[in-house]
């Protein structure tokens, strides 16, 4: 039966030499819960770069995209929370396949559960240079003038810069800091205690991608999971309408 929703994060495609070995278990991953699947949710970086064109398409991810394309059609729903690295996807997979893109973290009300979900880039004082970058990339003016550049030119750039930024930030945090030095768990306990103040119903979930480190925490009555990585791991949540766990998909 179709009652559950799935959660993926961070798959970087498109970096290093395995990224068709790891889309392709991602496209089996897709086969494998498709009996179950009501709702998939990708929560960022599930490309390590992205540039929409108004009139051509980056090479490559044709089987996943394909995948994600037939299930669609078939019913499945799908949504998309920008990362930091794929954040020029535009109305790309909205138009070509039907996908809810959201830009900024997001309530989403699940079989009565309520989730907070999103990638979680730009969280916490530490981002601080992070966040003025996020400013350039997302200024219709500089996106308008990338666009202008030949892709064989923006392409390599894109690539490089891309590298970088992913090396240095999985230097800077690696593992989980614990949940004082969060900015992720920081920023949702926040949220919760907001929610609580003005008497409102508190999240039930807090769902995030971006730190690539697989983990559950509670937050009071409610539960924190970042969904870890598609790089080494095989890392994915599930929400069965009850509860919400992380797994590793094996084939
Ligand atoms: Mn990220």
């Amino acid at each position: 039966m179709r009652n559950k929703t799935f959660f993926i994060t961070d798959s970087h495609l498109g970096s290093g030499d395995d990224s068709r070995q790891r889309e392709c278990d991602m496209v089996q991953w897709l086969e494998q819960i498709e009996p179950e699947a009501k709702t998939i949710i990708m929560l960022g970086d599930i490309f390590d770069f992205w540039f929409t064109y108004r009139h051509a398409v980056p090479r490559g991810f044709v089987r996943l995209l394909g995948k994600m394309a037939q299930m669609a059609d078939n019913g499945v729903e799908f949504h998309f929370f920008i990362g930091n690295h794929d954040m020029w996807l535009f109305d790309y997979m909205e138009k070509e396949i039907g996908v809810a893109m959201h830009d900024a973290p997001e309530e989403m009300v699940i079989d009565g559960k309520r989730f907070l979900l999103g990638h979680g880039d730009g969280m916490g004082n530490q981002d601080r240079s992070y966040n003025f970058l996020k400013r350039v990339f997302r200024c219709r003016l500089n996106q308008w003038l990338f666009a202008g550049i030949h892709p064989n030119i923006g392409f390599p750039i894109a690539h490089k810069w891309s590298n970088h930024s992913r090396k240095s930030h999985s230097r800077k945090y690696n593992g989980y800091l614990g949940d004082d030095k969060e900015a992720i768990f920081q920023y949702c306990k926040q949220r919760q205690q907001r929610k609580t103040d003005a008497g409102e119903q508190p999240y039930d979930f807090f769902l995030f991608g971006h730190r690539h480190t697989p983990v559950t925490r509670p937050i009071g009555d409610a539960l924190y999971i970042n969904v870890g990585n598609w790089i080494e791991n095989r890392d994915y949540a599930v929400f069965d309408g009850e509860k919400c766990e992380l797994k590793s998909f094996s084939k």
